[in-house]
């Protein structure tokens, strides 16, 4: 069990600590090997640059037939370029961090594991760390222990660069979780979702109820909201940053970080999508983001992609002048806005063409989300950190996973 893990500088499942922070912080980068591990005969490593339409194609390829799908094989998700553009491009971005596996002979990518750099904050701490994503190993190569290899490959060229912490986060449990969030969806276009099988037919209901039930207003609610612009980047910045103080677990965005993140890599962005609600005077009170990720939909004759929004960051100042945040007074006017923000972000994410809106349980998601009609999904996201004890973060589910 956990044969690879338990070698790692992770926090296994019993182990007790009763201090945060570096579990070996005794490493200097001259101490790490310059050359990449050795591979199994028959492959070789490679970089892969995202500016090479190429290489990004073969990525695109890797990730669209093997990377992670549901249980039953129904839906895989379906990274397009210019979503790995936005994602792989973070500032400080290093091509070697893009780490492929290509077969010798021919050439074919194989396998592939990225890391960006991210400064985290857990509690008081500011950690530079890298986010480790997109590991990813063909069918045919499963279960060969590539996967390790590949974990220690790029975390020897993420230690060469002085960065000894990483964040990841994984559908399955290994040791050990600081954090495990809930999948949550509200459906926008329930006939096709029942018609693709993502959504089920309640046994109480008929399908027109649930398309009733579904319904979603044309016109937003806010007033003065809008789509966030350049010029709105320091306000909505500081906005955001204010509003995470909260949080005990948190990307520390600097503004390069915040542009690109919300405002997107490309001028003809279709992945990330960001508004503000300003105000008569000129304050922007308000912001939120949610980014497309379909679904690829495999062998259903009608449909063959779920158009699926994720809620990402939002920050709103409704609790701002309470003393105290956490007083029920306060969490009722954050209560309020974030429904109003989140309603609004459902009908802009219906009239885009999105199908399901998809949340965690994270930030103040549980605030609003049954309000909204958000259902508990089956999935679950964990959250892990490599060479950093934490203590729990507690987020918005209670011990037996619910909101
Ligand atoms: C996973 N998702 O437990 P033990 S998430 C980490 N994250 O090790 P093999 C994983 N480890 O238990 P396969 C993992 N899944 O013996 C499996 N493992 O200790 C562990 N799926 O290796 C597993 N993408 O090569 C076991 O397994 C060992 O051929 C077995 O490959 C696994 O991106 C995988 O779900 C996931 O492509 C690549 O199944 C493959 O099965 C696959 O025999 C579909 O591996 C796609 C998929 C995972 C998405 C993600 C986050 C990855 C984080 C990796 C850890 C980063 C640590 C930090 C490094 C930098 C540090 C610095 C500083
Ligand atoms: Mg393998």
């Amino acid at each position: 069990e956990y044969k690879f893990w338990r070698t790692q500088q992770v926090v296994s499942f019993d182990e007790k600590f009763d201090k945060e922070g570096v579990i070996d912080d005794t490493k200097t980068p001259a101490d790490i090997p310059d050359k990449p591990l050795p591979l199994i005969d028959g492959f070789t490593w490679c970089n892969i640059n995202p500016d090479d339409p190429n290489e990004l194609d073969d990525l695109f390829v890797l990730l669209n037939e093997n990377y992670v799908e549901d249980k039953h094989s129904v839906f895989r998700f379906n990274y397009k370029e210019a979503f790995l553009n936005w994602a792989l491009k973070a500032p400080g971005w290093k091509i070697e961090w893009n780490v492929g596996v290509r077969v010798q002979s021919t050439g074919k990518l194989v396998a592939f594991i990225s890391a960006i750099p991210l400064t985290l904050r857990i509690r008081d701490n500011a950690i530079p760390s890298v986010e480790v994503n997109f590991l990813c190993i063909h069918k045919q190569l499963r279960s060969k222990r590539l996967a390790p290899l590949m974990i220690m490959e790029i975390q020897r060229r993420v230690n060469r660069y002085d960065i000894w912490q990483a964040l990841y986060t994984a559908g399955v449990v290994l040791p050990s979780p600081i954090s495990t969030c809930r999948y949550t969806h509200r459906a926008l276009n329930w006939t096709k979702l029942y018609e693709t099988g993502f959504t089920d037919l309640p046994g109480d209901r008929t399908a027109p109820q649930m398309v009733a039930e579904c319904a979603i207003p044309k016109v937003t609610k806010m007033q003065g909201l809008r789509p966030m612009k350049k010029e709105d980047v320091p306000e909505a910045f500081a906005l955001l940053s204010k509003y995470q103080e909260r949080f005990d677990l948190a990307h520390l965005f600097d503004e390069e970080e915040f542009k690109h993140w919300f405002l997107g890599s490309q001028d003809d962005n279709k992945v990330i999508f960001s508004y503000v609600v300003e105000q008569p005077d000129g304050k922007i009170t308000d912001f939120f983001s949610f980014y497309s990720l379909p679904f690829s939909i495999l062998g259903n004759a009608k449909h063959d992609q779920v158009e699926i929004a994720y809620l990402y960051y939002y920050a709103t100042d409704a609790d701002f002048e309470y003393n105290d945040r956490f007083s029920k007074e306060a969490t009722e006017v954050s209560k309020q806005r974030l429904t109003e923000l989140v309603g609004d972000a459902l009908i802009l994410a219906k009239n885009m063409g999105m199908d399901v809106f998809n949340a965690l349980t994270s930030q103040e998601n549980t605030l609003f989300l049954e309000n909204l009609k958000f259902g508990l999904g089956d999935g679950l996201l964990n959250f892990y950190t490599l060479n950093y004890k934490a203590f729990p973060i507690t987020g918005g589910l209670k011990p037996d996973n619910t909101i």
